[in-house]
């Protein structure tokens, strides 16, 4: 077995990197422990051991040919386990959708969660919100929106205030069987350092950002949420230097892990730049974890469609061993848009790869964590 076992439960007396969730001394009793802090534990235990979970988002959803199948996975098919992570995305759920942007139902993805959560998996959380000023969607970048929804006492101010909230009520629902709440990761207002979303690089200054993080921030704790991990996630885009990375950092009391996404889009641009951006970007997330005190993460990643039947092997594992990240997740394997896929799928030429990169003994998928 290659396998080692993190257990949950036997993690001891936990303390939070954030300053703000540490555990007391008298915090002892198992029902005082904000469930943040257990699954940041968890987190921390995996990058002290050198190893890192791998995640993939809309897992048990739907992939290659198939969608809403009982227990199926494209992963899974490929290596008879799940993914350690499951990443989720709750756009639309400001709109009151009953299903997100990408048509994957919520409670769906309550379900599953609380699942996966129940045999020991981890849940992690993006969120793609309309744009709240023209109602496009997040790539619309018109209405100088971040300036406009961060102004107190505005009608913008309002409805992203609603929103912000709703996206906390569903992260509220989320609820082991006993009641209590099951921790996830959120990385709102991912890829900033981009320029394709309204609360991107060119529509947004670092205050205005910052204020942003730090209102949705502010809102799930007035709502009394204690469950989740709070990520920061600057896209490679603009982020070369640690200055870069740090511009909007919304600061230490906000953010519990140092993310980056980074990805290698259809492989045609060659490995010598995607180790580059790995290093600019990623590096720079290291630097900052390590002098903020916060974990690491290769928060989105993937080469869509695999062109090179080597990529995980060959590209991804080398541009990430030396760096200490607790996980890395890639995209979605799209049952509806061609050739839109990052894991390979039964029957792909990448398939026995993908077999060698789950087992490496580094790498931890949902039996690991059991
Ligand atoms: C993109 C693509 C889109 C999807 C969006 C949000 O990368 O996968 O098809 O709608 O993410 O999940």
């Amino acid at each position: 077995m290659k396998h080692i076992v993190i257990p949950a439960v036997a993690l001891g007396v936990l303390v939070s990197c954030s300053g703000n969730k540490a555990a007391t001394a008298a915090d002892t009793s198992a029902d005082s422990i904000p469930t943040d802090s257990i699954l940041i534990k968890r987190l921390q235990a995996l990058q002290s051991e050198g190893k890192f979970a791998f995640g993939h988002h809309d897992d048990p959803a739907y992939g290659f040919r198939w969608e809403y199948q009982p227990d199926s996975s494209d992963v899974k098919n490929v290596t008879g386990d799940y993914p350690a992570i499951f990443d989720w995305d709750l756009g639309m759920i400001e709109w009151k959708a009953d299903k997100n942007l990408d048509d994957v139902p919520f409670d769906f993805i309550r379900n599953q969660a609380i699942l996966h959560d129940s045999r020991g998996g981890i849940n992690t959380f993006s969120w793609h919100p309309r744009n709240p000023v023209t109602g496009g969607n997040s790539w619309d970048v018109n209405g100088d929106v971040v300036a406009q929804v961060i102004a107190e006492g505005t009608p913008y101010n309002d409805s992203i205030k609603a929103w912000i909230g709703r996206t906390a009520d569903f992260i509220g629902s989320l609820r082991d069987a006993d009641g209590k709440l099951i921790p996830v990761v959120f990385r709102p207002w991912h890829e900033h350092t981009g320029e394709w979303f309204w609360w991107g690089k060119t529509n947004t200054s670092p205050d205005q950002y910052k204020a942003l993080y730090q209102l949705t921030y502010n809102i799930f704790k007035e709502k009394g949420l204690d469950n989740v991990v709070w990520a920061y996630s600057p896209d490679k885009s603009n982020c070369t230097t640690y200055e870069q990375y740090m511009e909007s950092y919304p600061g230490d009391e906000y953010v519990d892990i140092m993310g980056a996404d980074v990805y290698h889009f259809n492989g045609a641009e060659g490995n010598d730049i995607f180790a580059e951006w790995m290093k600019g970007c990623l590096g720079a997330a290291d630097r900052a974890a390590k002098e903020h005190g916060k974990i690491l993460a290769l928060t989105e990643s993937g080469s869509e469609a695999l062109p090179i039947n080597d990529w995980y092997m060959d590209v991804l594992y080398p541009n990430i061993k030396d760096y200490p990240i607790a996980y890395v997740v890639v995209w979605r394997n799209s049952n509806t848009k061609p050739n839109h896929f990052y894991t390979p799928y039964k029957g792909h030429p990448a398939e026995k790869d993908f077999i060698d990169f789950y087992n490496l003994p580094q790498t931890v998928f949902l039996k690991d964590l059991k």
